[in-house]
């Protein structure tokens, strides 16, 4: 295992998920994806540190605490996607692979939904592909992980 933790933090509502509007994020529970990440991110032997906020002012506080403690960052931040230049200002303080995922193709959605502030401070965005989404993105981490080891 990695010494750091792979960070994975979830913005506000997603503690909704499996309760309302399946048809757009599916049926899996926020737990659910917290269980698919452990299991995935133990077969790459990466640690996992999964939390979720409703609360924009809590989000940049592990965004910024990330720093020096995280091996690399996995960020959903739902609805401040498309507003917050704070948590965007948060993660370009960051020197670790940022990765961003969303469950729904925010570009097939409306157009509120087509710019992501979160995308300019990312090394990439994964998005329309559910909770897979989750395990393409540790796949990401892993791989931008190795590479920076033999740089
Ligand atoms: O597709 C995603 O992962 C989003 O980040 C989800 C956000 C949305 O604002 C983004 O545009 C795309 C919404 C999260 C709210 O999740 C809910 C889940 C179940 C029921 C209600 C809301």
């Amino acid at each position: 295992m990695a010494e750091r933790p792979v960070l994975i933090l979830n913005g506000p509502n997603l503690n909704m998920l499996g309760v309302r509007q399946p048809e757009i994020y599916g049926r899996e529970t926020l737990g659910d994806l917290e269980a698919l990440c452990r299991a995935h991110g133990a077969s790459l032997g990466l640690a996992i540190d999964f939390r979720q906020t409703n609360a924009e002012g809590e989000l940049i506080g592990w965004i910024q605490a990330a720093r020096g403690t995280a091996a690399a960052l996995i960020v959903n931040a739902a609805g401040l996607t498309h507003t917050s230049v704070a948590v965007m200002d948060a993660l370009l303080l960051l020197e670790v692979p940022v990765i961003e995922v969303h469950l729904s193709n925010i570009h097939r959605r409306e157009p509120f939904r087509h710019h992501s502030y979160v995308a300019s401070a990312a090394h990439g965005s994964i998005c329309g592909f559910g909770s897979h989404g989750y395990r393409l993105a540790l796949d990401a981490v892993n791989e931008l992980l190795a590479r920076r080891a033999t740089a």
